[in-house]
């Protein structure tokens, strides 16, 4: 890991974006104590004060552009053992890029890409983590590591875990039904009822899996469709289906 510490930078995702078209190397790490314009999708804001770890990694992986969603359940599951591992928090994963403890929102992930014909040139896979930020400062519906534990931790060790559960996994991107199977079983809204606000529409149904493409399976009566994007709500606590439900249907559920 080659580390680039910043005290202050608009965006990790942006620095490191522009090193990777400089020709970093994989496995620089841009990290920043506070951002000042933080990103998250759809041009919408990431609150990035002190106290929370914010940081980019530069990947080269050989895979399709087709499947570098893949990224983003990868470093999924990479953060959300580190933050078992470290303080004993079991977060679950959210479709598409959240951890999520008790319902609110810990840590949200920004995959960004470069390709060049069939060829991925770079991706970027930004991390943002509530760390040791109080209640009191955080928006609305997040939770941080010390609000839910009462315990500071150290924001570069977190990083370093994280990094090191992406590097000890990185061999599984050539199986991707691996990760999309520990992604799934970790899922918070498995075979839930969900509701899907996603181009101007709100699409509702029960959630069945997730796909290579970073697709959600979403099944609307007797149709199992392909979400792209969009930002679920999780409807009720009731699973509408037994625990028994496979990982990731996908394969079967294609319509
Ligand atoms: C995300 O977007 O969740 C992606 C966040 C990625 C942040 C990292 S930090 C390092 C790197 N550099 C960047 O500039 N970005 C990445 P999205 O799913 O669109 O969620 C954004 C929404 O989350 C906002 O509209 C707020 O409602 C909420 N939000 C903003 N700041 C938050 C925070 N610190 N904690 C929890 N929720 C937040």
């Amino acid at each position: 890991m080659i580390l680039v510490r910043y005290k202050r930078v608009a965006s990790t995702n942006n620095t490191a974006k522009v090193l990777a078209n400089r020709g970093a190397r994989e496995w620089t790490v841009v990290f920043a104590e506070v951002q000042t314009r933080g990103r998250g999708r759809s041009g919408r804001k990431w609150q990035s004060p002190r106290g929370g770890l914010w940081f980019s990694v530069i990947l080269r992986p050989k895979i399709s552009p087709g499947n570098v969603a893949m990224l983003q359940f990868f470093a999924s599951n990479a953060t959300r053992k580190a933050i078992m591992e470290e303080t004993g928090i079991e977060a679950g994963t959210k479709w598409p890029n959240d951890i999520i403890f008790e319902k609110r929102k810990m840590a949200g992930l920004l995959v960004e890409s470069k390709s060049e014909g069939n060829q991925v040139s770079f991706v970027v896979v930004g991390i943002g983590l509530n760390v040791n930020q109080s209640q009191n400062t955080l928006p609305e519906g997040a939770t941080s590591i010390y609000a839910t534990s009462r315990e500071r931790h150290n924001v570069e060790q977190l990083m370093n875990r994280i990094v090191e559960n992406m590097q000890h996994d990185y061999s599984i991107l050539e199986t991707p039904d691996k990760i999309l199977n520990e992604w799934w079983t970790n899922c918070i809204h498995r075979s839930k009822n969900v509701e899907i606000q996603t181009g101007g529409q709100t699409r509702s149904g029960i959630s069945k899996g997730i796909d290579t493409d970073g697709s959600l399976l979403l099944q609307e009566d007797a149709r199992t469709e392909h979400i792209m994007e969009g930002t679920l709500r999780v409807m009720n606590e009731q699973k509408t289906s037994p625990d028994s439900t496979p990982p990731h249907p996908s394969r079967h559920a294609k319509s």
